[in-house]
């Protein structure tokens, strides 16, 4: 063997602290992330489960479907930004986030907040009545009938369904949807390697928190399959948002800065 020393005593109990040290690293990963969620999540889980029981009556959900289209999409984006706003925060208060240039911290909130939403969205959402909380109270996917985008609402809905199955804890949440937003194969991060070690460290945050409750099946692949179904809604979003801008250009003129610099 050309290096005998590397497998020393000595040098394994070197191999011994620097596993520790790494433990410590990742605790304290999980730590910062856990606590950024529970501090930018919009609404804390118990409000949730109060807010479940007020469901819209059907008049009110006739009303909401009787809306005009730029009516209900104007209050659409409204939602979606303010929750942005959440998503905003949150990755700054990601250790490392605000490290990154300038320039990248765009790119990843502008490439990836949608996806951060729709992962969030599962706290928001009733797999039991198939209902999601819009203005305050929880309707179902009829209530955005007046959109014309039942093929994007329906992979929403559809979505929240298969996320909520996989019942994850706000923990693993947490770790989820930072890992989503520090994805370093978004197009034009000019330091993607940076990227690339949070999004690691993250992601064995998150596979050592799944092993805290034993679990046996690969929680950690079943999640990250459905990455590419969050990708095809992302960009549905923005085929329909942009035959939206052409039928009514003015009304999209008026959409909420945020929304529009996001998705511009
Ligand atoms: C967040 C809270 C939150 C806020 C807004 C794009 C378009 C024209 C229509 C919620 C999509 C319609 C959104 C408002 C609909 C699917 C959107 C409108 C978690 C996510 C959540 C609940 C959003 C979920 C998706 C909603 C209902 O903390």
């Amino acid at each position: 063997m050309l290096e005998p020393a590397l497998f020393s005593h000595g040098t394994l109990e070197g191999g011994q602290l620097a596993a520790d040290i790494s433990v410590l690293e990742i605790d304290r990963v999980a730590q910062n992330v856990v606590k950024s969620h529970l501090e930018t999540c919009q609404y804390t889980t118990e409000e949730l489960k109060r807010l479940a029981w007020s469901l819209y009556s059907p008049e009110e959900v006739r009303a909401l479907q009787s809306k005009s289209c730029e009516a209900m999409w104007q209050q659409c984006s409204l939602q979606i930004s303010n929750a942005i706003q959440y998503v905003v925060e949150f990755a700054k208060r990601i250790d490392g986030f605000m490290e990154l240039c300038q320039n990248d911290q765009i790119i990843l909130l502008k490439a990836g907040c949608l996806e951060v939403l729709l992962i969030r969205m599962i706290r928001a959402f009733n797999p039991l009545n198939n209902t999601v909380l819009f203005e305050g109270k929880f309707g179902g996917m009829q209530m955005f009938k007046s959109l014309g985008c039942d093929d994007l609402i329906g992979a929403i809905f559809e979505l929240g369904r298969t996320l909520c199955r996989l019942q994850l804890s706000d923990e693993e949440l947490a770790l989820f949807t930072a890992a989503v937003l520090l994805s370093p194969d978004r197009p034009w991060l000019t330091e993607s390697k940076k990227v690339q070690k949070l999004q690691d460290k993250i992601y064995v945050a998150l596979q050592h928190e799944i092993q805290k409750k034993h679990s046996t099946e690969d929680k950690l692949s079943k999640m990250v399959s459905k990455v590419p179904l969050m990708k095809t809604i992302c960009n549905l979003h923005l085929d329909k948002l942009e035959f939206f801008r052409l039928l009514h250009p003015e009304t999209a003129m008026n959409f909420p800065p945020l929304y529009k610099e996001v998705f511009n």
